[in-house]
């Protein structure tokens, strides 16, 4: 069996774990599929491996669906959950998913934290751009302008740039890809769970339900499309003017270990 096809991650997935709770076009799944591909590909222990994430539909990426031991935890803390777990046991590979909610607003501080600490986890944060799971309220991660439920006329504040953020903090891997980009995804989850210190990934994710449906974008197929369309990679982005960036996300590694 080919590792790393849907056939051979099947193991990992939780027996009864079937339907998922995301709703069509959620992104999540597609994160879901690449972390097991990984980790497939890379033939990991699974029993030696531990996953953390908080509340909230990105949350919900590992536990229930993954085959493992996973603490599933109060929302915001599962960086400081997995960071007392690895002082606990080294020998674990410790991972944490989750939306940005849970990781960067009520997280955002375990999270710079952990980055400055360099603790050796893996981050992936699920990023929907809303807190997806209590009905699409704004997060820190908001587009300036976007409709939520909490910012009916559009946003007001400017958001945080995570991939920046814990940059800046300190942490020694950062890549940020979207579920549109799942092949340079599984590459760069390879390299996270193989770095030795604080690894983060941002994935862009879609949440049709609560972001598209107010942003004039409310189909799976159109938000992935404008995934592809508004993301350029860091060496394409060399070659674009400011004018040219203003509109564009950019992609792959941008801290490499
Ligand atoms: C301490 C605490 N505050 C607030 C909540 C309510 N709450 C649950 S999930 C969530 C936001 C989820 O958003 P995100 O982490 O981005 O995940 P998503 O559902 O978008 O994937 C909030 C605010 C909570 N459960 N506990
Ligand atoms: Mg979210």
């Amino acid at each position: 069996m080919k590792k790393g096809s849907t056939a051979s991650i099947l193991k990992y997935i939780r027996p009864h774990s079937f339907p998922t709770p995301f709703c069509p076009g959620c992104g999540h799944g597609i994160v879901l599929g690449a972390i097991l591909r990984a980790v497939d590909e890379l033939e990991l222990d699974f029993s030696q491996m531990l996953f953390v994430s908080g509340i909230g539909c990105g949350g919900w990426i590992p536990s229930p669906h993954f085959h493992a031991d996973t603490l599933h935890v109060t929302h915001g803390r599962p960086v400081a959950f997995a960071t007392g777990a690895k002082l606990f046991n080294p020998q674990l590979k410790v991972v944490v998913i989750g939306g940005d909610g849970d990781i960067a607003s009520i997280g955002g501080n375990h999270l710079i934290h952990a980055a400055r600490r360099d603790v050796n986890l893996t981050v992936i944060c699920s990023n929907n751009l809303i807190y997806g799971m209590t009905g699409g309220q704004v997060t820190p991660t908001t587009p300036q302008g976007a409709r939520t439920l909490t910012t009916p006329a559009g946003n007001p504040e400017r958001p945080f740039d995570l991939a920046r953020l814990v940059t800046a903090a300190g942490a020694t891997y950062v890549a940020r890809y979207s579920v549109w980009h799942v092949r340079p995804l599984i590459a760069s989850i390879q390299k996270a769970l193989q770095h030795p210190g604080f690894a983060f990934i941002e994935v862009l994710s879609t949440c049709p339900t609560h972001y598209g449906r107010r942003n004039d974008n409310p189909t799976p197929a159109g938000m992935l499309r404008a995934l592809k369309e508004s993301c350029v990679t860091v060496e394409r982005a060399k070659s674009l003017n400011a004018d040219e960036l203003e509109t564009k996300t950019i992609i792959g590694e941008l801290v490499a270990g």
